[in-house]
């Protein structure tokens, strides 16, 4: 029997979420032991390519026009300086660059730039990632023409959580997003947001949303909310620590061949609890002093945890065994 499943339950999920803790993370790590090298992460670098001012009204984002932050607007970078960045973030040890922009969709005429991004960071041995909001027509194709490998795009909560925090695009618009870059033959990266105050249910909605989708994304970013002031979800209560890695052990679980992120809120995590989310299935990292806007980890802090914990970055060639046919993969036999 196949753990590749694209008919997940809600009572299948919550019940994986129920389990006592040892057992959850021991079950965990016994599936991310058939699909992956339990001690590679692969290390992805962001870079915010368009800054601020941007129309959506995504509760949690201090780059919202709507939310009065003091985050600086910028506007497109010219192409040298992301070029600068990319090649910054690969001799510093990253393999994927991933350019962020604060857009509802690309305008075209700012869409031939980030084209033009894509093939240079290409260029570089980088593998390449964007996030850009929705797309029209044929913009999936070219940003795979241009050598993309990744398209990022959130699901960010459950479709009962939604409204409450983002009311200028629905959940069909995401889901109609992703299909078109699964289409055009990119590889999806989408996950979500926890800490917003959601219920352990809508935790629960959001794997399954992400585990029957058609293909399982072959990069699943979890990100704890980054509380920044001035967005309506500054204040919301924190979560129990246990419940996010939670979260990540049961990702791991409903998509055992995806890459899991530990994504945004990093900074506000110690040592032991980055080693808990390794050990509940995360294999991925942003790495770089800064997230999109916000601070991450110092990259010095990062290489240091992966000294203590033996882990390694992962080759390109590990990925490309797991990531890209996350529906294909064979299990590789257990390592150790
Ligand atoms: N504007 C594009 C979009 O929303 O599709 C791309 C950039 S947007 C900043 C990318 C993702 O970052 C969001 O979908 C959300 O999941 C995540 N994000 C934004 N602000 C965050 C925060 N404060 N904490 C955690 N994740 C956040
Ligand atoms: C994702 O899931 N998390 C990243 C990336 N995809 C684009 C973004 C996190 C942003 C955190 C808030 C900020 O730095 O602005
Ligand atoms: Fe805009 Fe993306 Fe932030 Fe939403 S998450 S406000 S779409 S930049």
């Amino acid at each position: 029997m196949t753990d590749i499943r694209h008919d997940w339950s809600r009572a299948d999920i919550g019940a994986l979420f129920d389990l006592p803790f040892n057992d959850l993370i021991h079950r965990a790590q016994t599936i991310h032991r058939r699909y992956f090298d339990p001690n590679a992460v692969q290390v992805s670098t962001l870079l915010s390519i368009k800054t601020g001012a941007c129309p959506e009204d995504c509760g949690y984002c201090p780059q919202s026009a709507r939310h009065d932050t003091e985050l600086k607007h910028e506007p497109l970078m010219a192409l040298e300086a992301v070029v600068t960045a990319a090649r910054a973030a690969r001799d510093a040890g990253a393999s994927r660059f991933c350019m962020g922009a604060a857009w509802r969709n690309p305008r075209e005429k700012d869409f031939v730039h980030v084209l033009d991004m894509v093939r240079e960071v290409k260029a570089l041995g980088l593998e390449t990632c964007v996030t850009l909001g929705m797309l029209h027509g044929d913009q999936p194709e070219r940003l795979k023409s241009a050598g993309l490998d990744y398209y990022n795009h959130n699901l960010d909560t459950s479709p009962e959580y939604y409204g409450q925090v983002i009311t200028t695009r629905t959940y069909q618009d995401r889901l109609d997003t992703l299909e078109q870059v699964r289409s055009a033959g990119v590889n999806v990266c989408s996950g979500g947001i926890v800490g917003m105050g959601e219920a352990r249910e809508d935790r629960v909605g959001l794997l399954q949303a992400l585990a029957n989708l058609p293909e399982h994304p072959q990069s699943v970013p979890i990100n704890y909310l980054v509380q920044v002031a001035g967005t309506p979800l500054a204040g919301t209560a924190g979560l129990d620590p246990f419940e996010f890695v939670r979260t990540i052990a049961v990702a791991r679980v409903v998509m055992p061949a995806s890459v899991v992120r530990l994504s945004a809120g990093r900074e506000g995590m110690d040592d032991a609890l980055q080693a808990l989310c390794f050990l509940a299935g995360a294999n991925s990292i942003f790495y770089g002093d800064k997230l999109l806007t916000t601070d991450n980890p110092a990259a010095e802090r990062d290489r240091a945890l992966f000294g203590r914990l033996g882990l390694t970055p992962a080759e390109p060639e590990q990925r490309s065994a797991g990531v890209g046919t996350a529906d294909r993969a064979a299990p590789v036999a257990a390592n150790g």
